[in-house]
């Protein structure tokens, strides 16, 4: 396998912790993949699906008190509390250390350590990077398989270099109470117990490829976002790159494997999708920032994803895919989900394996959902019938446009362009949005998420705003222009005034075309604003009045809205860069 001697000294140290009965090296091979899928099978980990309609689909259920990320269990371990900064819990290291290995001292007895090497990135991309994770899970072994690149070759790539992540993951009893989700950024060290679900558990995702890649691209000189990268090909068949940080459940999956609407399809417009949820940028020996989608898969929001929304998310969990706590269709062994389709399965059973009855089902309760809300698809990256040609090349792609977004009822127009570099860091870091059923914890009150990396920056935020800071000086007129979008305004009955998916098309057009230097807009107290002819409404069931209503910048409410960034911002001490602060004030002057 390896005879790399700090991998070989970590696993040692932890078969000596956890005392597995098993060893098994995962190699990434079909055979292997087909015999841990009937293992999981035996184990009643995974529900083989019906093999005709879903071939190589399966279900898994979680313990119902593990659905989500839980962000209060969520500590970065840095030497000093200042250097965690005021938005992440933290704690000692050595601390935690001995806490964590309390927890997991022996829990893999009677159990399989299994060891995954994979690669964030294209294997040997000069933008990847390296990660172990052990687990005891077959759920999560067979996750990380579509998730990310697992391989022999990335022990070659390694060689006896020092540079990868360890990450440990251990079920344990999967108590909630003994739930950590734990990172050492100085360590390159990720330890997660007694959990079982998604991001807290996938290691390469949230943990490494944005906590611990954070941490890294701050030293490095690179930046790990949670952005979705697409690539919009334009009539003449040229393709401009966009990356987007919306916060979890805000429809990054979504925006990255968009349809253009018919109109703009006929001429040629087309978007592929590169990454929809990660991206890992470098400035260029051409100086533009380069992005590549670090991760394999999509581990994607089940509910509401429909042929209408997102055809192509749909078509890619068509096979090899793992559904986690949505609906048992037992009539024909298939799944849904609230949102699929109209047909209310009969005979169904609901996320936690019981009869659901679709008499009592009242979209207003979530109680009464055949799906959990975060329930979750994992599918190939390669079944997606829009994925880049570029996505598997190491080299990236040159992004023009960085777009910020969330979910505002009032407030951020639909769209709005920054006055400069500068100005975008400041719209990024001030960014708000309702919660989702991504994380434990109430939906839908608004809170600040910078970047949407609220709940992932492995570091000081004060100092990962100077660190955008730093980007954009290096970039110079090379920077990508940043924009901020919001799909989500809403009238007084709460119902949304965009019709967003695919006519979001009508919006990224714009933004290019400001790239170009294409587009008109008028400048106001936050930005460039597009006038309402500057959107193209074509076949759409829309007049200008309601379209100048989601543009308009309200100063009352946005005099709110800079009054809470100013509370906001009181967090970040002096490690708020004084560039941010000054532009707030120029947001409160230009208000008036
Ligand atoms: P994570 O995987 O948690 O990071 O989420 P995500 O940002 O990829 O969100 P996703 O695309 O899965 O969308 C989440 C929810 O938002 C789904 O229920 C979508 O149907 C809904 N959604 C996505 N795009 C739009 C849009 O343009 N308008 C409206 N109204 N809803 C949308
Ligand atoms: C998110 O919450 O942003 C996700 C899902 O993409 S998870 O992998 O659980 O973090
Ligand atoms: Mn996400």
């Amino acid at each position: 396998m390896t005879n790399n001697k700090t991998v070989l000294a970590w696993l040692e140290e932890m078969k000596t912790l956890l005392t597995p009965d098993e060893i098994v090296w995962v190699d990434g091979s079909d055979e292997q993949r087909e015999e841990l899928r009937r293992v999981a099978v035996e184990q009643g980990e995974l529900h083989k699906l019906n093999q005709d309609i879903l071939p190589g689909c399966y279900l898994h259920r979680t313990n119902p008190n593990d659905v989500a990320r839980v962000e209060d269990r969520t500590f970065i371990c840095t030497s000093t509390r200042e250097m965690a900064g005021p938005t992440n819990n933290w704690c000692d290291p050595q601390e935690m250390y001995k806490k964590l290995y309390d927890i997991a001292r022996g829990s893999y007895k009677g159990r399989t350590m299994y060891i995954i090497p994979y690669s964030m990135g294209p294997i040997g991309s000069p933008l990847a990077k390296i990660g172990v994770e052990i687990t005891d899970s077959v759920y999560v072994v067979l996750n990380m398989l579509i998730m990310t690149r697992v391989s022999p070759e990335v022990w070659t790539v390694l060689g006896d270099s020092n540079d990868w992540v360890r990450g440990l993951h251990s079920r344990c009893d999967v108590d909630p109470e003994k739930r950590y989700i734990c990172h050492f950024p100085e360590d390159n060290t990720i330890i997660s117990v007694n959990s079982g679900y998604g991001g807290n558990v996938l290691l390469g995702k949230k943990c490494f490829a944005l906590r611990i890649a954070s941490f890294q691209g701050w030293k490095e000189g690179w930046m790990a976002e949670h952005m979705l990268i697409l690539g919009l090909q334009n009539p003449k068949g040229e393709v401009h790159y966009i990356a987007a940080a919306f916060p979890s459940a805000c429809g990054k999956t979504n925006l990255a494997m968009l349809i253009p609407p018919a109109y703009l399809r006929e001429k040629g417009y087309k978007v592929w999708t590169v990454g929809d949820d990660i991206a890992w940028m470098r400035i260029g020996e051409d100086g533009r920032l380069y992005a590549i989608n670090p991760e394999n898969g999509f581990f994607g929001v089940a509910p509401g994803t429909n042929e209408h929304s997102n055809f192509n998310a749909l078509e890619s969990t068509k096979k090899d895919t793992i559904f986690t706590n949505v609906a048992l269709c037992q009539n024909d062994n298939t799944v849904w989900w609230e949102g699929l389709n109209k047909n209310l399965p009969e005979n169904a059973l609901d996320w936690k394996g019981n009869p659901w009855d679709p008499a009592k089902f009242n979209k207003a309760d979530k109680s009464t959902c055949a799906a959990h809300p975060n329930s979750r698809f994992t599918a190939p990256a390669e079944n997606c019938p829009c994925i880049s040609d570029e996505f598997n090349k190491g080299a990236g792609v040159p992004i023009s446009a960085i777009v910020f977004g969330g979910r505002r009822a009032k407030c951020a127009p639909l769209v709005y362009q920054s006055r400069d570099w500068e100005n975008g860091v400041f719209i990024g870091s001030a960014m708000a949005s309702e919660t989702t059923a991504a994380a434990a914890g109430a939906v839908g009150v608004v809170r600040r998420d910078p970047m949407a990396m609220l709940p992932f920056c492995g570091y000081h935020m004060g100092d990962y705003f100077r660190h955008w800071l730093e980007m954009g000086k290096k970039l110079g007129d090379k920077a990508p222009k940043i924009f901020n979008v919001n799909w989500f305004r809403t009238d007084d009955e709460g119902n949304f005034l965009w019709p967003g998916f695919g006519d979001n098309m009508r919006v990224l057009n714009w933004i290019i075309d400001r790239c170009e230097g294409k587009a008109t807009a008028t400048e106001t107290a936050i930005g460039y604003v597009p006038q309402p002819e500057d959107i193209d409404l074509t076949d759409l069931d829309m007049d200008l009045e309601t379209l100048k209503g989601i543009l308009t910048i309200d100063k009352d409410v946005w005099a709110q809205e800079a009054a809470e960034i100013e509370e906001h911002y009181k967090k970040f001490g002096d490690h708020l860069p004084a560039e941010l602060r000054a532009q707030l004030d120029t947001l409160k002057k230009n208000l008036g």
